[in-house]
């Protein structure tokens, strides 16, 4: 099934200066960038974004952490986009991730660890209408 997913290169990922690798490998698997933008997130659009996770010890340390730089957003399409994305993404710990990931590659600890992509497709729904509501 075609699907587009909601994708983020975070603030460690862009001052690091690896946007443009990260991008280089999205397309490489096939992914196609159906929308890209580099923003500095305020602290209400991040606490929007994370609402789920509001009441986690790390919330605050989490929404400090994705406004500490620019993110670069991405809507990527693709056959099964969701699942294609978490698997080039590896594990949330970059010390768990898979070798060849974006996290293993790119990712620190488990809070700056390079990427983030949508886990379902409510979810992916849901974050493309909150970054890219002219795509959905
Ligand atoms: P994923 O992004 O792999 O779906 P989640 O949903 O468990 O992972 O975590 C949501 C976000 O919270 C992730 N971006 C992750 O970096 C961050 N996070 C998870 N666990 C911690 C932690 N113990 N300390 C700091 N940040 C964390």
């Amino acid at each position: 099934m075609m699907q587009t997913t909601f994708a983020i290169i975070k603030p460690d990922a862009t001052l690091a200066k690896h946007t443009g690798k990260i991008i280089d490998l999205i397309e490489k698997e096939g992914f196609e960038v159906v929308g890209l933008k580099k923003v500095h997130m305020t602290q209400a659009k991040a606490e929007e974004f994370y609402a789920v996770h509001n009441a986690r010890p790390f919330f605050g340390e989490l929404v400090s952490f994705m406004t500490s730089g620019p993110c670069v957003l991405l809507a990527l399409r693709k056959e099964n986009a969701i699942a294609a994305w978490r698997d080039l993404m590896g594990a949330t710990d970059p010390a768990k991730a898979a070798p060849n990931t974006m996290r293993a590659l790119f990712g620190t600890n488990v809070g700056s660890n390079a990427t983030h992509g949508s886990d379902a497709p409510e979810t992916a729904q849901t974050e493309l209408k909150l970054f890219f509501p002219e795509l959905v």
